[in-house]
């Protein structure tokens, strides 16, 4: 991982709305050209006239996206697409309840866009074999694979209003996709009961997930499933786990498949275990709900 450190000397006035930079059209011009995506901007004021800024600027792995300006506090990435129906794939931060903001990928260009990822598997950089704390925050990176968290889920689909699409793709680049037309996950006290319906799938995808329904959450330290044993320790998953499942999505990344059903994974799409390239979990609010 890069990071590099851009140090710019800056022209800033004082006006009614407050300290306003402005950025040199060289400085402008090369951030606009680069694949640099910004990271923060420190601003510091020494003595009466002098005003230091720092940015940094990190590179992407692989793939650019754009860090939007939204400075309207949004609900969700549909909010986001609503109020700028322009906005791209990319990270942007949400706010789901008052008081709560969470770093979100928005998928901006699928059926529509307007969808806000919950969960991402692309390269198996981050591990998802955690414990019921990390599923309840999220873990990861928004940019990369991430869980985005059990809390900030239940926030999202509490008005029950919320359409669920997953995204999957097979290590022969196959991809497929299923869609609930219901989705909603209760808050930690009722340990994130998963509620869903309305299957669709895509040609030769059936429904993995409804074996899920009503479920418990569970993790390898917390067992809230309806097995003797441990759902999550067998599968190496937080997951809604029944007795256990028909899925295993947040299962191991391996590009080896050893179809044992630890792995990222979709049952009902050519009847194995065997593991998937990539997942992408999301949802947007139903239209005319
Ligand atoms: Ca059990």
């Amino acid at each position: 991982m890069w990071t590099f450190v851009v140090f710019t000397m800056a022209v800033w006035s004082v006006d009614a709305k407050g300290i306003r930079l402005h950025l040199s059209d060289e400085i402008k011009d090369m951030l606009r050209k680069s694949n640099w995506d910004h990271k923060n901007t420190a601003l510091s004021i020494h003595g009466p006239m002098t005003l230091d800024v720092q940015s940094s600027f990190k590179l992407k792995k692989g793939q650019v996206f754009l860090k939007s300006r939204v400075h309207d506090k949004h609900k969700d990435c549909a909010d986001i697409k609503m109020h700028r129906p322009l906005s791209r794939d990319g990270v942007y931060t949400i706010y789901p309840t008052p008081g709560t903001n969470n770093t979100v990928f928005c998928d901006m260009t699928t059926d529509g866009g307007g969808w806000t990822v919950l969960q991402r598997r692309q390269d198996g950089d981050t591990v998802f074999l955690r414990k019921w704390k990390d599923y309840k925050n999220g873990f990861g990176h928004a940019e990369d694979e991430y869980w985005l968290g059990n809390d900030a889920i239940h926030a999202l689909t509490k008005d029950k209003k919320q359409v669920l699409r997953v995204d999957l793709m097979k290590f022969s680049r196959e991809k497929g996709h299923a869609t609930y037309s219901s989705f909603f996950v209760d808050n930690e006290a009722h340990k994130y009961k998963l509620s869903l319906g309305g299957f669709n799938g895509t040609k030769d995808l059936g429904d993995s997930f409804a074996f899920s329904n009503n479920a418990y959450f569970s993790t390898v330290d917390v067992d809230n499933d309806k097995y003797k044993g441990d759902c999550a320790g067998h599968h190496k998953a937080g997951w809604w786990f029944n007795s256990c499942a028909r899925n295993n999505l947040n299962g191991v990344f391996r590009k080896a498949s050893k179809k044992d059903a630890t792995e990222l994974s979709w049952y009902d799409w050519g009847s194995t275990w065997e593991s998937l390239k990539s997942s992408k979990i999301m949802i947007r609010p139903r239209q005319n709900a």
